[in-house]
C-alpha cells in the first residue's frame, strides 16, 4: 500500500480521548487535535515565561540564564512571582505540555489502530520529570527541593544534591539505572550495526535478511533474540533506564538521608557474621 491510499485510510475522524470533533484535522503533514492546541498553548506560554525570567535576570548568557525554583522557606505555598512563582507555572507549563503531548500521540495511535507503546514510553520520561519536580519535592516538604531550569544550573543542582548524599554512585538504584544506561547504548549499537551490516553487503551481493541476522548472533553468542524481541529488548532496557532514574532521586531524602555509602553497612551488619 503506498503512503497515499494508506493514509486516505486512516485519516479520518474519530477515534479522539476529549473534544469530539474539536480540532479533529491536519494542518500539512501535523495532525493537531485538542491536545496539539494545548501542547501549543502551554509550550508558548512556558517558553514565553522562560524568557520574561531571563529578562529580569542578570544575562543574557545561554549558559548562565536560571529560572530558580523558591526558596525553602515558601514550602509547598505559592511563591512571589520573582521569587521563584515564575518557575512554578514554567513547572506547570512543562507538565501540561508533555501531558498534551503523550495524549495527542494516544490519538493519533488509536486513529492508526497501533498499540499505545510510544505514548508509554513518553510517559515513563514523564514520570522521571514529574519526579524531579512534584513527587519529590512534595515529599520533602518544599517546592525548593525542585531543580532550577538553565544549563549550568540544573548541572550545578545535580552535582550539589549528588553531594548531599557522600558519594551518589553508592546508590544501589542509580546503579541499576546507570547500568540500564549502558546497556541500552549496547543494545542499539548491535542492532543498528547489525541492519545496516545485512542492508549494506559486498558489492553484487544481496541484501541479507533475518536469517543473516540470526545466524550471525548465534555465531557470535550462541543466541539470537530476534528481529521482534530485539526491540522488546531495546524498550524494556530504556523505560527501565528511566524508571530506575525516578527510583534513585525518589529515595534520596524521602527514604535515606545519610551518605549512599552507609546504606551499604547492611551487609556489614549482617548477624552471620557475629
Ligand atoms: C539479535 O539476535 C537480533 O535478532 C536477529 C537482532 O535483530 C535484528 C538484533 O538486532 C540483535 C542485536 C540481536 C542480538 C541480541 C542478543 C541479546 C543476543
Amino acid at each position: 500500500m503506498t503512503m497515499l491510499t494508506f493514509e486516505k485510510k486512516y485519516r479520518v475522524r474519530g477515534g479522539t480521548l476529549l473534544g469530539g470533533d474539536l480540532f479533529d484535522f491536519w494542518i500539512g503533514p501535523f495532525y493537531v487535535g485538542f491536545f496539539g492546541v494545548t501542547t501549543i498553548f502551554f509550550a508558548t506560554l512556558g517558553t514565553l515565561l522562560i524568557l520574561y525570567g531571563a529578562s529580569q535576570g542578570p544575562t543574557w548568557n545561554i549558559w548562565q540564564i536560571n529560572i530558580a525554583p523558591p526558596d525553602l522557606k515558601y514550602g509547598l505555598g505559592l511563591a512571589p512571582l520573582m521569587e521563584g512563582g515564575l518557575w512554578q507555572f514554567i513547572t506547570i507549563c512543562a507538565i501540561g505540555a508533555f501531558v498534551s503531548w503523550m495524549l495527542r500521540e494516544i490519538e493519533i495511535s488509536r486513529k492508526l489502530g497501533m498499540g499505545l507503546h510510544v505514548p508509554f514510553a513518553f510517559g515513563v520520561a514523564i514520570f522521571a520529570y514529574v519526579t524531579l519536580v512534584v513527587f519529590r519535592p512534595f515529599l520533602l516538604g518544599a517546592w525548593g527541593h525542585g531543580f532550577p531550569y538553565g544549563i549550568l544550573s540544573h548541572l550545578d543542582w545535580v552535582s550539589n544534591v549528588g553531594y548531599q548524599y557522600l558519594h551518589f554512585h553508592y546508590n544501589p538504584a542509580h546503579m541499576i539505572a546507570v547500568s540500564f544506561f549502558f546497556t541500552t547504548t549496547l543494545a542499539l549499537s548491535m542492532h543498528g550495526s547489525l541492519i545496516l551490516a545485512v542492508t549494506n553487503p559486498a558489492k553484487g551481493e544481496p541484501v541479507k535478511t533475518g536469517e543473516h541476522e540470526n545466524t550471525f548472533f548465534r555465531d557470535d553468542v550462541g543466541y539470537s533474540i530476534g528481529a521482534l524481541g530485539i526491540h522488546r529488548l531495546g524498550l524494556f532496557l530504556a523505560l527501565s533506564a528511566g524508571f530506575w532514574s525516578a527510583v534513585c532521586i525518589i529515595i534520596s531524602g524521602p527514604f535515606w538521608t545519610k551518605g549512599w555509602p552507609e546504606w551499604w553497612n547492611w551487609w556489614l551488619e549482617l548477624p552471620v557474621w557475629t
